[in-house]
């Protein structure tokens, strides 16, 4: 569909109200908010990264094209997170200390709360302590970490090992995921699962309640 490629190419140039018209129009015409993401909003980014990475792109891009990319997900969210059924679990969610990327995390969340579970969103640059200070006040069933960088994606660990330090480990599990992230990562670091994308979250968050019992 040619209005479909635009919006590829609207996040790519970073041309919010395109990016946000043309994703009104696809859902109005009836089109999957997931196909939306998945098959050209998500590319996209990949496509500012790569751009980014060969020194084509600069940060003031990266902004432009997350503005845009935020701007459209704005009307998708809430159409993901009407899917939801009845609470099936408490996730406390974000992205670690350090790192202030927040649209994968975003999405995650989203498609949690679509799944049905309760999601405590905490945002970006999340120390441990407060990720064990929620998850306890809150009661969490898990704790879900997002990192896009490897310099950040070692909070992960620390954050671990601080849950384990606060004596809640045995009742919460936990969850990561991020660009960098690898299963071999999560299972050096100790993490209870990982996976690489949104809708990938909410069946591995669906088991890992599973093993809570
Ligand atoms: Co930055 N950035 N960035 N950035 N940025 C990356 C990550 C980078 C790979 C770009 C590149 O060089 N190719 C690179 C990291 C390199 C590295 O670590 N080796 C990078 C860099 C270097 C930086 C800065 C250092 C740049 C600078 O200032 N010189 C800086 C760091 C700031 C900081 O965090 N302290 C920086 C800043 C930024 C912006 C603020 C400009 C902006 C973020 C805006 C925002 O998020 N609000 C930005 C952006 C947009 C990107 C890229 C281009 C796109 C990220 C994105 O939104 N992807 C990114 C390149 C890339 O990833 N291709 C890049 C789309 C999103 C849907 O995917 O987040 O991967 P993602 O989430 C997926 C999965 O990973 C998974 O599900 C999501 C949906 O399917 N997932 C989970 C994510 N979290 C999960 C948690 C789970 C499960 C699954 O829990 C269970």
């Amino acid at each position: 569909m040619q209005n479909l490629q635009q919006l590829y190419e609207s996040i790519l140039s970073g041309d919010a109200k395109q990016a946000r018209a043309l994703t009104e129009q696809a859902l109005t015409a009836g089109v999957d908010p997931l196909r939306l993401v998945n098959d050209f909003m998500a590319p996209a980014m990949d496509e500012v990264g790569r751009r980014f990475e060969s020194n084509e792109y600069f940060v003031p891009e990266l902004l432009l094209s997350a503005r845009a990319m935020k701007s459209a997900l704005e009307l998708i969210r809430p159409l993901l997170v009407a899917r939801g059924e009845k609470p099936t679990g408490r996730v406390v969610i974000g992205t670690v200390k350090g790192d202030l990327h927040d649209i994968g995390k975003n999405l995650v969340a989203a498609m949690l709360e679509g799944g049905g579970f309760e999601v405590i969103d905490l945002g970006v640059n999340v120390p441990p302590e407060k990720f064990i200070a929620t998850a306890k006040e809150k009661n969490a069933h898990i704790v879900a970490m997002s990192a896009l960088l490897t310099t950040t994606m070692l909070s992960m660990k620390s954050t671990i090992e601080a849950i384990k330090e606060a004596g809640l480990r045995d009742r919460l599990k936990v969850l990561v995921g991020g660009a960098p992230i690898t299963q071999k990562f999560a299972a050096e670091i100790g993490a209870d699962g990982y996976c690489d994308n949104a809708a990938g979250a909410v069946g591995l968050a669906k088991q890992t309640m599973a093993l809570l019992g």
